[in-house]
């Protein structure tokens, strides 16, 4: 599906702004900021724990200069699922939470018309939503004490209560969470864009428009100079001497493939750039690339999960002050605009679906599989020009060593669903939690393998010499392989300001301590090919018994100040692409 462009042919009209909002069938119309999560946006309880459907509602005006386009309104992200109605009358649905969707308002809505537009928006989470809600309230962090009668008969009654809580470790923020817009363009126009670039400089290329006519496609270079152009919905076009997109600083050269189709316009920027595994490395361009960087999360101060560009930018920007080169947008597909930031920083992406939670035995037999895979198809419809993305994860942590072929009759089809959903057939992975991995079958047959680990931590917590020592039993155990792996996920929370002279958990001594220690670890082995410290930066998550103000494994506070390991890794990622950079 293609980003909302203006331009001479197309119109787009934010809708962003301060819409009514009511929590509650009952509750009373109250303001609310679109778009944004609308949790942290009252002090009323009820809004970061209330579970069902909630009601936006604004009115708009389709300017009359727009008379005889085709007109659409778009969202980009509304969390979970979303009922769209048009001055009281449904005109679509959206199921999932972060991936865009388009209605069609011919026939419904003329330009110079004044619409009210009402979206019913529902946060629950479940067996069948991704990610997955807990049916029966067991917190992905919470003791169970399990047969105690009054603490069962206590988790009914919550049930009851209509308590819905997250089987992941992040907070369930929901609402309007990115941009809604009202896009114009001509009625014949260009529906879809497809670009599969290669090293010698040749680009493949499809159009899917809508109405008679021959697409022309043409790449510009980066100073507007014309570097190719073809006729036709499908071909090749060829880019003499390709200058290529590089994951380095300064380097991330972007082409704009523009095309025309009758009075239709629509121009994409794209890198040309190749990913490919070899053996036990990673290759970009051919040469190896060594993923350096922390997981993140859409996660900021009161506006939640909601976009915020300058969040985005300051975040990169502290990327780039860490010499980072990569991140997973741990749990679930980003907004695009930060895709098209990287595309520009050349900050390299692993793509995620929101699979997260799928950690219980009896997830196999839940009926998802038809609607992850819809997900899937989806992210992968969306970002596949992104030269930022260099690889798809299928999802984060699910139960796989318990039934290690009910997993793998769930997970491989999926696996192979994305290589031939892409056009430039990334490399997919599925992120492996810690478990039993001598009896997993699916994590080892990713074409990369990323593992989560918290030695150290979670267990042999504290005792960091023990901690090394029982990973390098598990690295050994993955030498022979003949897989690539990333250490996709591992950290301590840390309580910024909190310190001790002998460095006790929790402690910003012992952050630094522990990265030095599992680092140590990774240092020796070449078929490590990334490490990522789990998180950038504090976030919320629900409350719990483990879970001080959220999940504080961040390098750095949630409003972005670097703690102790923050300068830790800046030192030494400065030096690794210092290293990459020399000949
Ligand atoms: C991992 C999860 C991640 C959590 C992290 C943690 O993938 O979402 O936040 O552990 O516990 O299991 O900090």
């Amino acid at each position: 599906m293609l980003y909302p462009q203006a331009n001479a042919a197309r119109t787009v009209l934010d809708l962003s702004g301060v819409w009514d909002f009511k929590l509650r069938e009952d509750s009373p119309w109250e303001p609310i900021a679109v778009p944004a999560s609308y949790n942290d946006q009252s002090p009323d309880p009820a809004y970061r724990n209330y579970a069902g459907v909630s009601l936006y509602r604004t009115r708009f005006t389709i300017p009359a200069a727009l008379r005889g386009q085709r007109l659409a309104l778009r969202f980009d992200a509304v969390t979970h699922s979303a009922r769209v109605l048009l001055n009281g009358e449904e005109i679509g649905r959206h199921r999932g939470g972060f991936l865009p969707f388009e209605i069609e308002l011919e026939g419904r809505m003329a330009a110079g018309e004044t619409a009210e537009l009402t979206v019913e928006v529902d946060n629950r989470i479940s067996h069948s939503t991704l990610p997955i809600g807990t049916e029966g309230a067991t917190a992905f962090f919470g003791s169970d004490n399990p047969g105690i009668p009054s603490v069962e008969a206590g988790k009914r009654r919550q049930q009851e209560r209509g308590i819905n809580l997250p089987a992941f470790d992040f907070f369930n923020y929901a609402g309007i969470q990115r941009p809604v817009r009202l896009i114009a363009t001509p009625k014949a126009y260009i529906r879809d864009l497809t670009l599969v670039p290669h090293l010698d400089g040749r680009v493949d290329f499809a159009v899917e428009t809508e109405g008679a006519g021959e697409p022309r496609v043409e790449i510009l270079d980066a100073d507007g100079v014309l570097a190719a152009r073809e006729e036709g919905r499908e071909g090749t076009l060829r880019v003499a001497e390709p200058r290529l997109w590089e994951p380095r600083p300064g380097t991330p050269y972007l082409y704009t493939a523009r095309v025309t189709f009758g009075e239709d316009v629509y121009e994409q920027t794209f890198g040309i750039r190749e990913v490919r595994v070899e053996g036990t490395r990673f290759l970009i361009n051919r040469k190896p690339f060594h993923f350096h960087g922390p997981c993140k999360h859409e996660d900021s101060a009161f506006h939640g999960r909601g976009l915020d560009p300058c969040l985005n930018v300051t975040d990169i920007n502290l990327f780039r002050w860490l010499h980072a080169n990569c991140f997973r947008t741990s749990h679930y597909p980003y907004a695009e605009e930060m895709y098209a930031l990287c595309d520009r920083e050349g900050i390299v992406i692993v793509d995620e679906t929101p699979a997260v939670g799928m950690w219980a035995d009896e997830h196999y037999g839940w009926d998802l599989a038809e609607y992850h895979a819809e997900v899937l198809k989806q992210m992968i419809a969306r970002d596949k020009n992104h030269p930022c993305v260099v690889a798809w994860s299928l999802g984060n942590e699910p139960n796989t060593d318990v039934y290690p072929d009910k997993a793998w009759d769930y997970w491989h089809p999926l696996y192979e669903l994305a290589h031939r959903l892409d056009p430039q057939n990334r490399p997919v992975t599925l992120v492996g939690c810690q478990n039993i991995y001598e009896r997993d079958r699916i994590i080892p047959a990713m074409d990369i393998v990323f593992i989560n680990r918290y030695y150290g931590w979670y267990n042999l917590s504290g005792d960091l010499e023990t901690a090394a020592w029982a990973f390098r039993t598990e690295l050994d155990w993955w030498a022979d392989k003949g897989k690539p792996i990333v250490l996709s996920e591992y950290g301590a929370d840390t309580i910024a300001g909190l310190h001790g002279a002998a460095p006790e958990m929790f402690t910003e001594e012992f952050q630094v301590a522990y990265y030095r220690a599992i680092n140590a670890c990774l240092d020796e082995r070449d078929f490590v090919v990334g490490e990522m410290p789990w998180n950038f930066a504090d976030f919320s998550t629900c409350q719990g018994p483990m879970r001080a103000g959220g999940n504080r494994k961040g390098l750095f506070t949630r409003d972005r100040r670097p703690k102790m390991a923050a300068h830790y890794f800046r030192e030494r990622w400065a030096a690794m692409e210092a290293a990459e950079n020399t000949p």
